[in-house]
């Protein structure tokens, strides 16, 4: 099993999930999370992030274990209200040194940081004065991305955009299981999503100008993927088409952000679909929006599984109910990666970073002092495989993050369901790096040769019955 030589291994992790110390901490301010976290019944088990893995004064120490681990990149998100408590204006000068601090001590460790400027904590002051329905929501996104450029990019090359706008305008603003938890019409849902998408636009703009070396840009969306239900051409073609287009409502629809931000136009199936409650686009946004950006990112943890019918159309085949699922209940679905990555690729030719992937179970220490959790080493490995495959098969994969370096805030579920390869005792912080963490040092050591070769297709899962 061979990967290129530049193939880069990471892990990545949000900083509201991990840092804690949001609530005044050293000036820093409060985002829609804080909010929610308060809020009867939003978060499983009343849990909040308020102290979370307290990385942020932990952060040495977690920096030896990934150095441990042998990443070669961390992906980590900086935490708007920290560094900018009212979301425009004066910036805290403690947030932004903890982010400097933090840089150093991965480089110190000869870990490369790619860094996503924003994951989710969305300055509350900032909500109040409309949030991304505020036309300026762009301007203060992109005032804020400079700062952060002008202080970290003497050291960061990589950056990332936003994280999942499907979940944070989605799940935030059309479900409201996420913060800041409401649920517009679906006319505004496509408002508050253009002024992201030009959020995106103006923060690439930003990057471009004020980066101190060459940068390298993108975002880590994640979107419905699909997987042929066999190697029928005929199921590979509804499952193509399955997931390059808009089929519904929800902000999963990948074209829905990948063809504005890519193509400069949204895409004609979704204008239709979405009629007259589509986004209102001003004269010279869709330039704004549309930035040429070096890679696309593809957060990945499951996929629908498609065939065609008689008439060539997609159809959904339903999973078996004893098909295999995560705690968290997704279905375990390795060919995501070979084909969500083949079908974005062709669709918008830009090399592809898996920004995230990964499971939750329900992990804890043995009576031996270890985590064994030999699910998620098989897990991640049929995962690899199926990025293995989309390579084999043309696709330019540039590297991987494993979701999550450490157990984390799991948002809404809390902290209940666990991502990590090291496991946390949030009662008394420690933490143990699990058997995951150890496999996947030595699948690093190996530059990937430790993977089986077996082929996830012709093995399992089969939903073909
Ligand atoms: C990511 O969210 C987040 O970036 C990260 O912070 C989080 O901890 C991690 O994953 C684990 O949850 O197929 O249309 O029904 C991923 C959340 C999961 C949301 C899959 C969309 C299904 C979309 N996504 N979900 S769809």
């Amino acid at each position: 099993m061979q990967f290129p030589k530049e193939f880069v291994w990471g892990a990545a992790a949000a900083a509201y999930q991990i840092e804690g110390n949001t609530l005044g901490i050293d000036g820093c301010g409060e985002s829609v999370w804080d909010m929610s976290c308060r809020q009867d019944g939003f978060v499983k088990g009343a849990n909040t992030g308020s102290i979370a893995c307290d990385h942020y004064h932990r952060y040495p120490e977690d920096v030896a274990i990934m150095k441990q681990i042998g990443l070669q990149a961390y992906r980590l998100s900086i935490m708007w209200p920290r560094v900018i408590p009212q979301g425009t204006g004066a910036v805290n000068q403690k947030g932004l040194d903890y982010y400097d601090k933090l840089i150093d001590e991965l480089l110190a460790a000869g870990i490369d940081p790619w860094v996503t400027l924003f994951h989710w904590d969305y300055p509350l002051a900032l909500f109040h004065r409309g949030g991304w329905l505020n036309r300026d929501s762009s301007d203060w996104f992109a005032d804020y991305s400079r700062v952060i450029v002008e202080k970290l990019s003497d050291r960061v090359k990589h950056w990332f955009t936003l994280n999942e706008q499907a979940c944070f305008i989605g799940l935030g603003h059309q479900s409201g299981n996420h913060a800041p938890g409401i649920k517009l019409p679906t006319r505004e849902v496509n408002q508050a999503w253009h002024n992201a998408l030009m959020a995106h636009g103006k923060a690439v703009q930003v990057i471009r100008q004020y980066s101190k070396q060459e940068a390298m840009v993108g975002a880590a969306p994640c979107f419905r993927t699909s997987i042929p239900a066999s190697h029928n051409p005929l199921d590979i073609e509804a499952a193509r088409k399955a997931c390059q287009s808009v089929i519904d409502t929800s902000m999963f629809n990948v074209s829905w952000w990948m063809d504005p931000a890519i193509k400069g136009h949204y895409p004609e199936d979704g204008l239709e679909l979405f009629g007259k409650d589509a986004p209102k686009v001003e004269t010279g946004d869709m330039e704004i929006i549309c930035q040429p950006l070096d890679f696309a990112g593809f957060n990945c943890y499951q996929s629908a599984t498609i065939k065609a019918d008689s008439d060539g159309l997609p159809e959904h085949v339903e999973y078996p109910n004893d098909y295999p699922k995560t705690s968290i209940s997704w279905p375990v679905t390795p060919e995501a990666l070979r084909w969500g990555s083949q079908f974005l690729y062709e669709q918008y030719k830009l090399p592809i970073v898996v920004t995230e992937n990964g499971l939750s179970l329900n992990d804890w220490v043995s009576l031996d002092g270890k985590v064994h959790d030999p699910k998620r080493i098989d897990f991640l490995n049929r995962y690899l495989l199926g990025v293995k495959q989309a390579m084999d098969a043309g696709v330019d994969i540039m590297g991987y993050f494993q979701w999550s370096i450490l157990d984390n805030f799991e948002w809404a579920e809390g902290y209940g369901e666990r991502f990590g390869l090291v496991h946390l005792d949030y009662a008394s912080q420690k933490r143990t790096i699990k058997d995951s963490g150890f496999w996947y040092r030595d699948v690093i050591a190996s530059n990937g040769q430790l993977l089986g070769e077996s082929d996830p297709m012709q093995h399992w899962p089969s939903v073909d019955g």
